[in-house]
């Protein structure tokens, strides 16, 4: 009775093979599971006359015997043995291995929130070398000669001579755009930017910056303004303030410093804004004629705005920071703040 059925199924058991844990999987499906044929031989006992059900019994669970032997085998050659208990048995409910799953740094995700923002507006992205000449990092931009930048206290140089520095800012990028290409231009330039400064809580020498560039006909200082609202709107929240206070850079004229209403209080007065309700997020100003001229665009026929702000800066702001050194140790706990939700 059922005899070859049983066989064939001996048979199987023992030529039965796994490398991956699905072929595991398969087997404990078929010779295993309650639904398996092994359970469905035990499930045939009910229908079995009293006479032959004690012969049917033995032959039963000695099949069952082997397919399990079979079983603790196969988990062996699989490898699994991470699951295993002490019994030796598979406790196939437990939960799968951890796989830890890091987060963006705060610094990443900023930097991608703002590129977001200005592509949304019609801006593309430039790069260029964290290692620039004299003429993209100082000469093109309008620095004078005797400019307390160009000094050693304020930029790492590696040659003088020509000189060759670290950039110490991305405008030196924006350069380069408008020497390659004609307006109209709208670029934003992220990246690492050096100045030779001491390190503490407000300061690195090793930063990040992003800046935006808009040259075409017809560029006003209105649309600089309209542009920065909404970049603050987007960025920081719909009911944001935007104050500009004239200030002064060597690349543009006029130039202002660009302030948001401080997202802690917002705008009556704490710690954070040092109670004035306003916080500086970067600057700002009309490209200067000498800048364009330089860098072979018509200053006569285009005109164009700019703007410069710290990545640091507006993550310290966004996630309220308040040690610029916590974006460079990668302390876990301050990471880990930052991992997404599993
Ligand atoms: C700041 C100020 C600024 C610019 C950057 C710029 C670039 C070119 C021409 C003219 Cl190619 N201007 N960039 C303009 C004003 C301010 O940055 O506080 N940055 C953190």
């Amino acid at each position: 009775m059922h005899k070859e059925k049983i066989e064939q199924i001996k048979a199987e058991i023992a030529a039965a093979k796994a490398s991956t844990t699905d072929e595991l999987e398969k087997y404990r499906m078929r010779f295993i599971s309650k639904k398996s044929v092994v359970g469905e031989l035990f499930a045939q006992m009910r229908e079995i006359s009293h006479e032959q059900k004690r012969e049917f019994g033995q032959v039963v669970n000695e099949v069952k015997q082997l397919a399990e032997q079979k079983f603790q085998e196969l988990i062996e050659s699989v490898g699994s043995g991470k699951q295993k208990r002490g019994n030796g048995q598979v406790d196939l409910t437990l939960p799968p291995t951890n796989i830890p799953i890091g987060g963006i740094h705060p610094l990443t995700a900023t930097r991608q929130r703002i590129i977001e923002i200005f592509e949304r507006i019609g801006f593309n992205l430039s790069e260029g070398p964290e290692i620039e000449d004299d003429w993209h990092n100082f000469t093109a931009l309008n620095f004078p000669e005797n400019h307390p930048a160009r000094e050693m206290q304020d930029t790492f140089f590696i040659e003088k001579n020509p000189d060759i520095a670290l950039r110490t800012h991305t405008s030196s990028v924006q350069v380069r755009v408008m020497e390659k290409e004609k307006p109209p231009i709208r670029t934003l330039s992220p990246g690492r930017v050096f100045r030779n400064e001491a390190i503490s809580a407000r300061a690195h020498c090793i930063f990040h910056q992003v800046e935006g560039l808009y040259v075409d006909r017809n560029v006003s200082f209105a649309d600089l303004k309209q542009t920065l609202y909404h970049f603050a709107k987007e960025m920081f929240g719909k009911e944001t303030k935007v104050r500009f206070r004239p200030s002064f850079f060597p690349f543009t004229e006029p130039s202002a410093e660009i302030d948001i209403s401080c997202l802690i209080c917002g705008g009556k007065g704490c710690n954070i804004c040092k109670h004035s309700g306003w916080v500086e997020i970067g600057g700002s100003g009309m490209v200067d004629p000498n800048v364009l001229e330089n860098c072979g665009i018509d200053s006569e026929e285009f005109t164009g705005f700019a703007f410069g702000m710290g990545i640091e800066r507006i993550a310290m702001l966004k996630y309220q920071i308040n040690d610029l050194r916590l974006f460079t140790e990668n302390d876990i706990r301050f990471l880990q703040q930052f991992r997404p939700l599993l």
